[in-house]
């Protein structure tokens, strides 16, 4: 006679092995939360945990170089979808502007410096740009926005050779805040220097006399005010960048 080989699954074998699934389970959240606290008690790196910055740095490397294209326009709008654009970031914007006197700095890596007036600047072709203006905040609004394309600007300036760096800097007069763009953003079709909103020269607010426009960046690449403009190989001071947030900040 054959006998059948049968396992029988005992109460006690089913406890054990709840147990240890269990167990498994306890150790891998135990696990993930001593790495966390070990994240957060790394040393920062421009404000956030170091090994955070290092996935921040990782993922800039992968658009800026591999995914990036300068040909790629962002999302069309027609004009008459614009809104008038809320005011917000007042950083650089407290004194009072100096309406008059104003010229644009541009300090140029031979170490001359070009003062360029805001008529100068108006006399160049014009390009208007409409598109969604994103905040990291977590708001968005289609905004519409005139000025020169910093590659005619470029070309017209004669600062090819400038722009052969990685980075440009941009600065408001009182050089309270602060941006750092890399080059192929810089030099993508729709980045404009800005002076004017809707048709209208830019309010106080919103940057007058100049301002940069990017929409291949969110909100906080947008200067309001450029005082100066210069260029280098190393990433420039970057006024959110010190605070915690991505340097490459695209969209
Ligand atoms: N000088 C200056 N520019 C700035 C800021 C700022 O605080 N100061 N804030 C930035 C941020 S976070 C955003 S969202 C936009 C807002 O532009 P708006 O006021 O025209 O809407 O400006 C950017 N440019
Ligand atoms: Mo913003």
């Amino acid at each position: 006679m054959n006998k059948e080989k049968i396992s029988w699954v005992t109460k006690k074998d089913i406890r054990k092995r709840t147990f240890l699934s269990f167990l498994v389970f306890a150790l891998a959240m135990a696990a993930l939360v001593a790495g966390w606290r070990w994240i957060g008690q790394q040393p920062p790196d421009n404000g956030i945990a170091q090994p955070l910055r290092a996935v921040l740095n990782m993922n800039e490397s992968i658009f800026k170089n591999a995914v990036f294209s300068e040909q790629k326009l962002s999302k069309p709008y027609a004009a008459s979808a614009a809104v008038p654009p809320r005011f917000n970031g007042p950083l650089g914007l407290t004194n009072a502007a100096d309406t008059t006197g104003w010229k644009l700095q541009v300090v140029k890596h031979n170490g001359d410096t070009l003062f360029i007036s805001l008529d100068e600047l108006k006399a160049l072709p014009k390009t208007e740009v409409v598109f969604d203006f994103k905040c990291i905040e977590g708001w968005s609004q289609v905004t519409r926005w005139e000025g020169i394309r910093f590659s005619d600007f470029v070309n017209h300036y004669h600062l090819q050779d400038d722009v052969t760096m990685d980075y440009t800097s941009l600065v408001t007069p009182d050089k309270k805040y602060y941006v750092g763009i890399d080059r192929k953003s810089m030099l993508q079709p729709q980045t404009i220097l800005c002076y004017e909103m809707n048709g209208k020269p830019l309010p106080l607010n919103q940057g007058y006399p100049l301002r940069l426009i990017i929409p291949v960046k969110y909100g906080i690449k947008h200067l309001k005010r450029i005082g100066t403009i210069s260029f280098s190989n190393e990433r420039p001071a970057d006024y959110w960048y010190e605070r915690g947030y991505d340097y490459y900040a695209g969209l």
